[in-house]
């Protein structure tokens, strides 16, 4: 299959990139996290955005393949950001987690990658999109409750989009909601997303989780979001996702 060929050639021949963007803390409005996002320089495409290519390569079963890069890439640039004397203390690094990555043999490999870089587990997060949770909950949730065991985070992706019931989530070892962009979007204008989000916002406190609004964009939705008591906001308005170069010089300055 020719994705299944050029996927595999852009992995030997490092085509392979993450971008990252960070996560603020709303209240102290201090860099709280970062959040690996995969490209693809294309030799002939030029750079291409994960929306781009990563369904094929769930669908063309290479995501175990391109998941496992992430995971050590990830691992190798915190190392490097740790080693760079960058402060990173309590600042998780989060990676995308596709469901089709999530098999026996996850766990393991984490951990062997947090122990090739030396980093703590807590340094580490895992971002899971909630529409995919629904199938295969058992399974899921036994493997995630592995890696959560060894300190490794567990964020839920595009919350408010899927169909997980809470009490389907209650099942999983969650430590954020990532309240997905399409709530944020029109929060200015439409009374519903702010009702929404509240009413997220209430239910994850009571649960002990940390909210996390994604797309924010403008100084208004902040504001908004600020009052409903989110924690942290995510988005065009602090940065674009960054290259690791780019991220660096931000960390630096924002040190
Ligand atoms: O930043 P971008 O527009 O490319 O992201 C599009 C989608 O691709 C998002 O839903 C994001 O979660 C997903 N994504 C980004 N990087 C990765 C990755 O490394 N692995 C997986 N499985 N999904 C990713
Ligand atoms: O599914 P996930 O939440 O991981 O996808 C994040 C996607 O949203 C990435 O493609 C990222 O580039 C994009 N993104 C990040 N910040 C913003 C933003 O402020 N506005 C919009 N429209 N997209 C954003
Ligand atoms: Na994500
Ligand atoms: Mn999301």
């Amino acid at each position: 299959m020719q994705l299944e060929r050029e996927l595999q050639q852009a992995l030997d021949k490092g085509e392979l990139e993450l971008f990252y963007q960070p996560k603020i803390d709303i209240a102290s409005d201090r860099i709280a996290g970062l959040e690996a996002l995969i490209r693809w320089r294309h030799p002939q495409r030029g750079l291409l955005r994960s929306g781009a290519f990563i369904d094929d390569a769930i669908e063309a079963e290479l995501v175990a393949k391109v998941g496992d890069w992430v995971i050590a890439a990830a691992c190798t640039q915190l190392r490097r950001w740790q080693d760079a004397g960058l402060e990173f203390y309590e600042m998780p690094l989060a990676v995308n987690i596709a469901i089709p990555q999530i098999n026996p043999d996850l766990p393991s490999y984490i951990n062997q990658e947090l122990q090739r870089t030396g980093l703590h587990p807590s340094y580490l997060q895992l971002e899971i999109t909630e529409s995919l949770l629904i199938r295969d909950l058992d399974r899921v949730a036994h493997i995630l409750q592995e890696i959560s065991h060894t300190g490794v985070t567990i964020a839920i992706d595009d919350f408010g989009t899927g169909y997980s019931s809470l009490s389907r989530l209650k099942a999983l070892p969650i430590d954020i909601l990532k309240i997905d962009q399409s709530f944020v979007r029109n929060l200015e204008l439409d009374r519903n997303d702010s009702a929404i989000i509240a009413a997220i916002v209430n239910m994850a406190h009571a649960l002990d989780l940390k909210v996390v609004a994604e797309g924010v964009e403008t100084e208004a939705q902040l504001n908004i979001l600020r009052e409903l008591q989110c924690d942290e906001h995510q988005g065009y308005l602090y940065s674009e996702p960054l290259n690791a170069h780019d991220m660096t010089v931000l960390l630096k300055r924002k040190q």
